[in-house]
């Protein structure tokens, strides 16, 4: 078999980057370890930048976004037993959307199969060879047959834990930050007290209240590292979210619990993101901790930029952009990895949280929901910018 360019792994960034390089008609072959229903049951992200929704939307897959997402345009801060708002659209012009990861990956792969390049679920032994020199190829099984796909490039969007990026480790420069602490992550069958995604940063620690439908909630509580969700019981969970909601007027009535799970949060960036014929993309070369969103929305941001590195190379035989591909995603990539940093330091208990310490938390926020500048420049960094085109 033989391709373009082999993209491994068919997550947000894969299957974002396999559409736009169809469109151009670059052939292109996607291979995922995983199961077509284990990748389109994944609950993870939620919360989708105007930029994610305007490449979505160019490339054909932006029908049920419109359709079923919920448009954002306020946050609530909830802090020493009062709630501040923050609109973020009167200070940008600009909303977000809530809808689910799997629902993005759904339309893309629903719109992938529409296409003549293959997508191809339960690969085994997934193996990439010779990506310095000009021959790249993968090899895996599927089917039970052992298969070669030769390729010019071959991009890894295969996450934090895929074999793309250790294969290049010994010329990466790797920064990381791990949180003293973890998320409990719930979703439940229960419609939102808030019509606003809601922060809440208590003394005993973060509560993060959002949405995913009408009728599904999604609620993240910030607790130790060494955590074990079989131990949280529905009313443990409901129970706490009432605690860390103190001062607010809802009572939480708690639902069927759909999920639960125990999310690290971490801090990590490889530069760079390319070497030779190999390119990452998404959480394969970063990760943020969730507490700004950003992370699926990074993803698209990479493989649209690489898309067009990759129209440049094919359509007009110029090289800089995909020379110049890391450059330009990490300028992104560490604003986001900023930004989502400092909204974990402004809003989690740390155990060493001193007296001082919160103060100055509460300082900060009441500083950013109080004075215009600060609001703004928050705003802003919360929608993102507009995507990257090529000149
Ligand atoms: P993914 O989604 O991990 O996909 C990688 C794919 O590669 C496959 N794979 C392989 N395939 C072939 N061969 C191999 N050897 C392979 N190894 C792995 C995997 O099976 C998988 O299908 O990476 P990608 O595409 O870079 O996308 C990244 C996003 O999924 C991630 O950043 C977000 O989910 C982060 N995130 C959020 N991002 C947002 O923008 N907004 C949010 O509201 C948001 N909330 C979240 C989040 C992440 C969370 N968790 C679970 C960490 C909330 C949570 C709780």
């Amino acid at each position: 078999m033989r391709t373009k360019v082999a993209i491994i792994g068919a997550g947000p960034a894969g299957l974002m980057l396999g559409q736009l390089l169809s469109l151009a008609n670059i052939s292109n072959v996607v291979i995922e370890n995983r199961s077509r229903d284990y990748v389109e049951g994944r609950s993870r992200a939620g919360q989708i930048t105007p930029a994610t929704v305007q490449i979505l939307t160019e490339s054909g897959v932006g029908a049920r976004i419109h359709s079923e997402g919920m448009v954002h345009s306020t946050l609530q801060f909830h802090y020493e037993g009062s709630t501040r708002e923050l609109n973020f659209q009167a200070l940008t012009g600009r909303t977000v959307t809530i809808y689910g990861q799997q629902e993005i990956i759904k339309d893309l792969i629903a719109a992938r199969l529409k296409t003549e390049f293959p997508l191809l679920f339960d690969a085994a032994d997934v193996q990439i060879h010779d990506t310095d020199g000009f021959s790249p190829y993968v090899s895996f099984s599927h089917g039970g047959e052992q298969q070669t796909l030769e390729c010019d490039f071959i991009v890894g969007c295969d996450g934090f834990h895929g074999i793309c990026r250790p294969h290049i480790s010994d010329s990466l420069t790797q920064f990381s930050y791990n949180y003293p602490f973890t998320w409990l992550a719930v979703l439940a069958e229960m419609s939102p007290i808030s019509p606003d995604v809601i922060f809440s940063s208590h003394e005993t620690g973060l509560a993060l209240f959002t949405m995913r439908s009408p009728n599904v909630s999604r609620i993240y509580l910030q607790c130790s590292p060494d955590e074990d969700p079989n131990e949280w019981s529905g009313s443990r969970i409901w129970d706490l979210l009432q605690l860390r909601l103190e001062g607010r007027p809802e009572k939480v009535n708690g639902g069927a619990i759909i999920e639960k799970s125990i999310v690290q949060l971490r801090s990590f960036v490889a530069e760079k993101m390319q070497k030779g014929r190999l390119f990452l993309a998404g959480d394969a070369a970063h990760i943020v901790p969730p507490s700004a969103a950003k992370g699926l929305n990074l993803a698209v941001s990479d493989a649209n930029i690489l898309a067009r590195a990759f129209e440049q190379h094919y359509g007009k035989g110029k090289e800089d952009l995909l020379l110049s591909y890391s450059d330009i995603a990490l300028k992104q990539i560490w604003r986001d990895v900023q930004f989502s940093h400092w909204m974990a330091m402004l809003l989690h208990r740390f155990d060493d949280n001193s007296h001082f310490h919160r103060r100055l938390q509460i300082a900060e926020l009441d500083r950013v929901l109080g004075s215009g500048p600060a609001a703004q420049s928050f705003a802003e960094l919360w929608v993102g910018n507009p995507p990257f085109a090529a000149s």
